[in-house]
């Protein structure tokens, strides 16, 4: 069973090589060649690929840590005890407020998958994808065609709810007008008033169960490519770690992440995940069939009226502060009454070690 823990940090640029950390586009040209040349001569054809929050950015959707655009960053005006709490299962037990806030902003509503996901469907159309591993949980990479059967979704997605305190079901219809209002939404169990969470693994629940046998698929590659993700929260983090000596680890991201880098056999691709993707398929003489796979995908996923007119991350916010005081009762002392809670919660989880 591995949990989702947010203290369990790897440090950023952990041993990366001076010669890795030197490499940016424009100078990648032999390395990508190598990657390539693997793939084009079928040494390549099992592609495990882990992808985070960096993939689904140029869709709208803003990650977690990325400075100023980044969640995290625009959540200081609710003066969380600290920004994961609003992700904390312990947090959403007290006070589901701030989740529901912003949920409209969070959700994929009517958002379209980005090249980047065309390309993971293109992997899996040309029969190289062998599995993916995504942290995100806004089903883009099932909007653009990567069958679902190829896909753990580490950190489960939007696609159904439960109350987080009887695990009843909840219908959709209902949960689509919370998101969409903004007001939290009850269980409909009588005598229960739990709040209604997505199924969605907030930091200290479990992953899916099916997570410890699909790591396995990891030593099965005989190419990784990780994109669009800091490799900050394990147990996720560690899946690189787990490609056998000698298999080459692409790194496409805007900044260096986790030990990527530190093999001889590593390729650091720093910019953008879609210049990325779209400078491996003209390498590999697949433009055309990625533009047009993208282009499908964009024209199929059909708009969702439950979230025309979708109010952004920022107006949330203010909406939320400029009635947090009336609105969700939270005094200065219900708030070192959490925030002592919550300190207590990590002092103990850091004592029991890091998760399995
Ligand atoms: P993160 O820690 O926010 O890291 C994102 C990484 O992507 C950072 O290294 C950024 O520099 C990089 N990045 C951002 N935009 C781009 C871009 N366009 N091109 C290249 N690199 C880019 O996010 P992780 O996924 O590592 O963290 C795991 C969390 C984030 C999981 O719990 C997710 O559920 C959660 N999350 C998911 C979504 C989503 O579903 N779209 C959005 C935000 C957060």
């Amino acid at each position: 069973m591995h949990w989702l823990d947010c203290q369990q940090t790897i440090p950023k640029l952990e041993g990366m090589s001076d010669q890795a950390s030197n490499h940016t586009m424009a100078s990648m040209e032999p390395e990508i060649q190598s990657i390539v040349h693997r793939i084009k001569s079928g040494k390549a054809k099992r592609i495990v690929v882990l992808t985070g929050a960096g993939i689904s950015t140029g869709a709208g959707i803003p990650d977690f840590r990325s400075p100023n655009t980044g969640l995290y960053d625009k959540l200081a005006p609710l003066r969380l005890p600290y920004p994961e709490a609003i992700f904390h299962i312990n947090y959403f037990s007290h006070t589901p407020e701030p989740f529901y806030a912003i949920a409209r902003a969070r959700h994929p509503g009517n958002l379209k998958p980005t090249v980047t996901h065309a390309f993971l469907a293109l992997l899996a159309k040309k029969n190289l994808l062998h599995f993916l591993f995504t942290r995100n949980i806004d089903g883009l990479e099932q909007d653009a065609g990567v069958p679902t059967e190829k896909v753990l979704w580490a950190h489960g997605n939007w696609k159904s709810q439960h109350c987080y305190k009887c695990k009843s079901p909840y219908p959709d219809d209902l949960m689509n007008k919370a998101i969409r209002t903004g007001e939290v939404p009850y269980c409909l169990e009588t005598g229960c008033r739990g709040a209604v969470k997505p199924n969605v693994v907030f930091f200290g629940q479990a992953l899916p169960a099916e997570f410890d046998e699909k790591e396995k698929e990891v030593l099965e590659a005989d190419l990784m490519i990780v994109m669009g993700t800091s490799l900050r929260v394990a147990p996720c983090s560690r899946l690189p770690g787990l490609v056998k000596k000698g298999i080459p680890r692409v790194l496409i991201n805007n900044e260096k992440a986790g030990d990527l880098g530190n093999r001889d056999e590593d390729v650091c691709i720093l910019g953008s995940c879609d210049d990325g993707v779209r400078q491996l398929a003209d390498a590999l003489g697949w433009r055309e069939d990625l533009t047009d796979l993208w282009n499908e995908a964009v024209a199929a996923k059909k708009d969702d009226e439950t979230f025309e007119g979708g109010t952004s991350l920022d107006e949330c916010i203010e909406k939320l502060v400029n009635g947090m005081k009336d609105k969700m009762k939270v005094s200065d002392g219900h708030k070192r009454m959490l925030e002592n809670h919550l300190n207590n919660k990590f002092e103990q989880m850091i004592a029991k070690g890091p998760a399995p």
